[in-house]
């Protein structure tokens, strides 16, 4: 761990980089998914949030290819034995920057997954409801019967400000428990999280489906939607919704809400405003704020975007990075890798949308490692690899063409373990299938199961995607039998798909029923 202490650890690509491409490029294959409009902050010199696409797709990787390889050795000027005195730098500084590719596996699994792994059969197939129902599904126990509900919601988008616009929880069977909302006027897709969570915010033991409409944060009794209460908050802070400690209540009773990328307005149950942050740090706003307690007072801090905010709204630090201009974007994605006693204890990774950066912090902002040249998006955090300490890191690089989508697997130290490249990898989750302690990897739109090495050892079953157009299905986890095992969910704009994990261990201490808390798509 000490080896990157205050030390930034970029892995500098020489010469061309290594190609990944195998499937033919498609059109409309690079969706600049969740950042497709245009943004609402302070537009910077260069920022282009649908940058990503830069990346072009080189060519099947060939044996032996390497970073370090290229045209430049064939120039006379590296003649002779000057050559071999380069070559030895140039191994040397590779061997320093670790850029010599994934060092456990690099697969390719693209087009049909075919029969090549065992099929995962769901457990339970639910057709989302016609006209209230969506893309976005979260799940939970809302009418307190001990069964777990699904609730979906459609959202209506102008111009990328968008707010919530129905809701509708279903039994498993399928059946309505409630609809709300206005049908006539959202989409069911998305482009960026809705804001719908379910919450016991009340804390009475029965939960509450809670959403932003336009102007409106609105409160909806889990079991028959009717709406409880109606607090007001400005009319395009309808972006996400994320419930909080702030107050030091010993629970989460404080709610954000935000814009797009400007501003988070953050609320007490009452609805009373406790501050409002613009730009915080003078950047853009993370797509989700994620509360971390970074120094176990029992009040969150906030991770806004590149500022941790304290509980009070002040900010604490700004990361800066090192090695890109993180004027470039935004804050995609903020994860916890590893909590401490103190906050130089606590590791973060951070994932820099448009600077094509991730970065691991401590709890107080310093950097530890930089990897840099990739649009890396949504991490997840999780045990994968054995015989190797963890926790391991997986995160997807966005904006590839259809065919060329990596996942990558990382170390706490920043070092690249693993590289899995499918037509589509943007959404996916680590859970352990097996029943070994370790987390495999899922894939959404291959329906693809992986273990440490990178192996395809089971399809979850459903129907094949439509092609490079139609291909956003999220991936969710969470216990949906009620045996408090987490299971594997994944949503398409017309039905979700659950899988029962068979194998899988009851994590210890108390379950809940349902998908994960503040759930978001980043
Ligand atoms: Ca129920
Ligand atoms: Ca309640
Ligand atoms: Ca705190
Ligand atoms: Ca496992």
């Amino acid at each position: 761990m000490g080896e990157g202490f205050g030390l930034v650890r970029m892995r500098v690509r020489f010469g061309r980089d290594r190609g990944w491409a195998v499937g033919k490029p498609q059109k409309g294959g690079s969706a600049c998914w969740g950042t497709r409009a245009k943004p609402q902050g302070k537009p910077q010199k260069g920022d282009s949030p649908c940058s990503g696409t830069r990346a072009k797709p080189q060519g099947k990787p060939q044996k032996g290819d390497s970073p370090c390889s290229g045209t430049r050795e064939d120039s006379p000027l590296f003649a002779g034995w000057w050559r071999g005195v380069l070559g030895c730098v140039l191994l040397l500084v590779a061997a320093y920057t670790g850029d010599g590719g994934p060092t456990l596996f690099d697969t390719v699994d693209t087009g049909a997954p075919g029969e090549k792994a065992p099929l995962i059969r769901p457990w339970r197939v639910v057709g989302l409801d016609a006209e209230y129902g969506g893309l976005w599904v979260v799940a939970g126990d809302v009418d307190g019967d001990g069964a777990v509900e699904i609730v979906s919601a459609e959202n209506f988008n102008e111009g990328d400000v968008h707010y919530t616009s129905t809701a509708v929880a279903q039994r498993l069977d399928g059946t309505v428990l409630w609809r709300w909302g206005d049908p006539d006027i959202g989409r069911k897709k998305w482009h960026h999280d809705v804001a719908c969570q379910i919450h016991d915010w009340d804390g009475d033991g029965r939960n509450e489906v809670v959403l932003c409409t336009k102007g409106h944060l609105v409160e909806l009794d889990g079991a028959t939607g009717q709406e409880r209460r109606r607090l007001p908050i400005p009319d395009d802070a309808t972006d996400c919704l994320v419930f909080c400690d702030l107050s030091g209540a010993g629970r989460p009773t404080d709610v954000l809400v935000k814009t797009r990328y400007t501003q988070i307005w953050a609320y007490n149950r009452r609805g009373t405003l406790l501050w409002t942050v613009k730009h915080p740090g003078g950047y853009r706003t993370a797509h989700q704020p994620r509360p971390i307690d970074i120094d176990g007072d029992g009040r969150d801090e906030i991770m806004a975007g590149y500022a941790l905010l304290n509980p009070y709204g002040a900010v604490r630090w700004v990361f800066q990075s090192k090695a890109v201009d993180q004027r470039r974007g935004h804050l995609d994605c903020a994860r916890v890798v590893r909590r401490g006693e103190t906050p130089e204890d606590f590791r973060l990774v951070l994932t820099c949308c448009g600077a094509d950066n991730i970065a691991c912090v401590d709890g107080n902002g310093t950097v530890l490692w930089e990897v840099s040249g990739h649009h890396f998006e949504s991490a997840d955090v999780g045990h994968v690899v054995p015989d190797r300490p963890g926790p391991q890191i997986v995160v997807d690089i966005d904006h590839r063409p259809y065919g060329q989508s990596p996942l990558w697997l990382l170390d706490e130290q920043g070092n690249h373990l693993g590289r899995i490249v499918t037509d589509y990898s943007r959404h996916h989750a680590l859970l352990d299938w097996t029943g070994d302690g370790l987390a495999e990897i899922l894939v959404a739109h291959n329906g693809g199961l992986y273990n440490h090495r990178g192996k395809r050892i089971g399809t979850f079953r459903l129907p094949a995607p439509k092609g490079p157009d139609a291909f956003e299905r999220s991936i969710l986890t969470g216990d949906m039998t009620g045996d408090g095992v987490p299971d594997a969910i994944i949503t398409t704009p017309e039905r979700i798909y659950i899988y029962k994990n068979e194998k899988g261990r009851k994590p210890a201490g108390p379950t809940t029923l349902g998908t994960e808390f503040n759930f978001t798509l980043y």
